[in-house]
């Protein structure tokens, strides 16, 4: 398996010789009769859950999908092929190789090219979807600006993607791990429009609400299907749109519990000098721990929210007459 850090790029298997995206049989079949399919990301999967856990939610996640009249999609490369819609030996690959890397948008021609495995993240994920010809992911969070954004300037690539990429997110908000309010300013700098569902309040993953107002609201999945109609009637810029939808108020982490333990778990990053693409998963696995497993079911608790709406839009935007 190709796991190495840096690799050179083999000249013996040229990427033109291999097909660079994969869609499975079951997704291809689904998009040429435009029925409804869901993207969903692996980094999640691999990076962000722990194990065993993280497979048993994998496939509840594409459960939840096929319950809502949904195909799901999971995206992730194997052994060099960009993969729409996983078998079961992939999804649960995915869960179960501890040497899987993390890919971003801008890792997937390397990962490609050098035969390489890894999860995708939501820039990757948008990407490959987007390029398969899906409209809708649902997932849990979005990367965005990180604390501390003026010494390190470290802000996910998944907002720079979104500003490019014309597909829906459904997400709970961002964690609230990052610098929330900078974020929501990115976006808006980005071009990237932003609905709460049945909110006017911009959710805060763990939290059912960040604090933070949002513009728009959306009160059903019909709502969103038409502001991603009327987003292809004016054509020009590609850019996504993030439904933002909170996890129900009974469901969240106790607001104390979560800004109590969050400010440990930055201090802990601080200390042990965590940065770049280590401290999302850092900062998760420290939550989970200190909230001995709270934080955890409120991140299940979105991400299986996020993931049935993700359907329901779906579904409502095959119905679009054409
Ligand atoms: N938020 C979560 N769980 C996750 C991530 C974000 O609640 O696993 C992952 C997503 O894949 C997201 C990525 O795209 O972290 C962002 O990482 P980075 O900050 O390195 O861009
Ligand atoms: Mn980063």
């Amino acid at each position: 398996m190709t796991t190495e850090r840096s690799v050179p790029l083999p000249t013996a298997r040229p990427i033109a010789h291999s097909p660079a995206l994969a869609l499975s049989e079951e997704v291809a079949e689904a998009l040429a009769r435009r029925a409804p399919v869901v993207a969903l990301e692996s980094t999640i999967i691999s990076h962000g859950l722990p194990r065993p856990r993280n497979l048993q939610v994998a496939r509840e996640l594409e459960r939840i999908v096929r319950d809502a009249g949904a195909v799901p999609a999971t995206v992730a490369v194997l052994d060099g092929v960009a993969r729409v819609g996983l078998g079961k030996d992939q999804v649960e690959r995915i869960a179960e190789d501890p040497s899987l890397r993390k890919l971003g948008f801008r890792d997937l021609a390397p990962a490609l090219a050098a035969g390489a495995s890894g999860a995708t993240t939501v820039s990757g994920t948008a990407f490959l979807a987007a390029r398969a010809g899906i409209r809708v992911f649902g997932t849990g969070g979005l990367g965005g600006v990180h604390r501390g954004w003026v010494s390190v300037q470290d802000e996910s690539a998944d907002l720079g993607l979104l500003a490019r990429t014309r597909i829906t997110v459904v997400c709970a908000g961002v964690k609230s791990i990052l610098d929330v309010p900078a974020t929501l300013q990115r976006l808006e700098t980005l071009g990237v429009g932003v609905l709460g569902y049945g909110t006017d309040r911009f959710p805060g993953f763990y939290l059912t609400d960040s604090g933070e107002p949002v513009d728009w609201t959306a009160g059903d999945p019909e709502q969103v299907a038409a502001v991603m109609a009327a987003q292809d009637a004016l054509g020009g810029h590609d850019s996504a749109l993030i439904v933002a939808n909170p996890v129900p108020r009974e469901l969240q982490l106790d607001p104390a519990l979560h800004d109590r333990v969050l400010a440990d778990a930055l201090a802990a990053a601080d200390r042990d000098g965590v940065s770049g693409q280590a401290i999302t998963p850092f900062l998760l696995a420290y939550l989970t721990e200190h909230t001995r497993g709270a934080s955890l079911e409120a991140n299940l608790a979105a991400v299986r929210g996020n993931v049935a709406l993700a359907a329901e839009i779906a579904v409502r935007w095959s119905q679009r007459p054409s």
